[in-house]
């Protein structure tokens, strides 16, 4: 178990890029800015150590960052519809930065901002916290919130994000990580062949600009419902209107039944990688990447649609319109609790 600190001199900013790596050879790196996940190298059935997420090339890309490769989420994933919401009977105006809806925190959301790291390391992890204080007011949202976000890697080849937060005010907090996923090893292909299982039987449906309807839809008799587990293709030419509406492919929130094992299991057949994810979070938004395009120099290669896959995990701001789904409000002295575990290994 070891990790190691390389300083980055990124556009004239001080940034660092952090490695945490395991007796099996597996790491984990990351930067202080956005505490953005550049890489994750991991074996394949043959022993083959490739890198399995997307990442840019040349860091200053980093800096525009459209597709939130590899980055910290908040204060709340997805989109808050209008970019406005009331609590305890206020209204908020929230920044627009898709359209007239809030995406992802907004231009200033947590992906842009620089973490104070501390590395930590014990008998059986490597591992490093990312703080950072939130004022109140920043971005819009009430109070001042404290951050403290975990990155630990174990020798069972399990990569945990705890994120803690604490606000001095009741408000809304609902925080992600955006990697996208290729297990094919070094982006050898497209996510497409990539087949997923989900423990969840219902997802929200959404409207022409991607916001949730209300409507909360059963996967049954859908290209929906990888319950039994599904090839990611098959969200593409389904013809199913809600995989047009994401422009032909997956960028939906699914509930989980926390019935199985494991909420998520996604199989990459050549590689023989299996990436399994475990999470406290209600639901997740999975996303196919439809909207990446060939305009990113990634390590590897130029990016392409359904590159990656993200696993989204997180709550929703559909519930700040519609009763029954769950919450992302943290009220004053609560502390937010989300912990997601991406355990990687290989097909036996
Ligand atoms: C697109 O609709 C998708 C989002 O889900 C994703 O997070 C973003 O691209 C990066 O807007």
């Amino acid at each position: 178990m070891h990790s190691k600190t390389t300083p980055l001199s990124i556009e004239g900013q001080s940034w660092n890029e952090y490695t945490l790596k395991n007796d099996n050879g597996m790491s984990v790196s990351f930067l202080d800015f956005g505490g953005i996940i550049t890489s994750i190298v991991t074996p394949d059935k043959d022993g083959n150590f490739e890198n399995v997420v997307l990442g840019f090339d040349d860091y200053k890309d980093y800096l525009n960052n459209s597709n939130y490769f590899g980055a910290l989420i908040g204060r709340v994933s997805g989109r808050i519809a209008n970019s406005t919401f009331s609590l305890n009977g206020k209204e908020y105006q929230l920044p627009e930065n898709e359209g007239k809806h809030h995406l992802h925190g907004g231009p200033d959301g947590l992906h842009s901002i620089t973490w104070q790291v501390e590395l930590v390391e014990t008998a059986t992890s490597t591992g490093a916290v990312l703080y950072h204080t939130s004022l109140d007011g920043d971005a819009g949202y009430p109070g001042t919130i404290k951050y403290k976000i975990s990155y630990t890697l174990t020798n069972d080849n399990a990569f945990t994000i705890d994120y803690e937060a604490f606000s001095d005010q009741d408000t809304i907090l609902s925080l992600t990580n955006h990697s996208y996923f290729n297990l094919t090893g070094n982006l050898k292909e497209t996510v497409l062949n990539h087949e997923v299982k989900l423990d969840a039987s219902q997802f929200i449906e959404l409207d022409q600009e991607l916001i949730p309807t209300g409507r909360l839809l059963p996967v049954t008799d859908t290209v929906f419902d990888f319950t039994n587990g599904r090839k990611l293709a098959d969200g593409v030419d389904s013809g199913d209107p809600q995989n047009k509406v994401a422009s032909d492919g997956y960028d939906h929130f699914f509930v989980f039944d926390h019935k199985a094992e494991e909420n998520v299991v996604v199989t990459e057949p050549t590689s023989g990688r299996k990436l399994t994810v475990k999470t406290n979070q209600p639901a997740m938004v999975l996303y196919t990447g439809n909207s990446v395009d060939d305009s990113c120099t990634l390590k590897e290669r130029q990016s392409e649609k359904y590159l990656g896959v993200c696993l989204e995990t997180q709550s929703t701001p559909a519930s700040l319109n519609y009763p029954g789904f769950p919450s992302i409000e943290l009220a004053k002295n609560e502390v937010y609790r989300h912990t997601t575990t991406f355990t990687f290994s290989t097909l036996s």
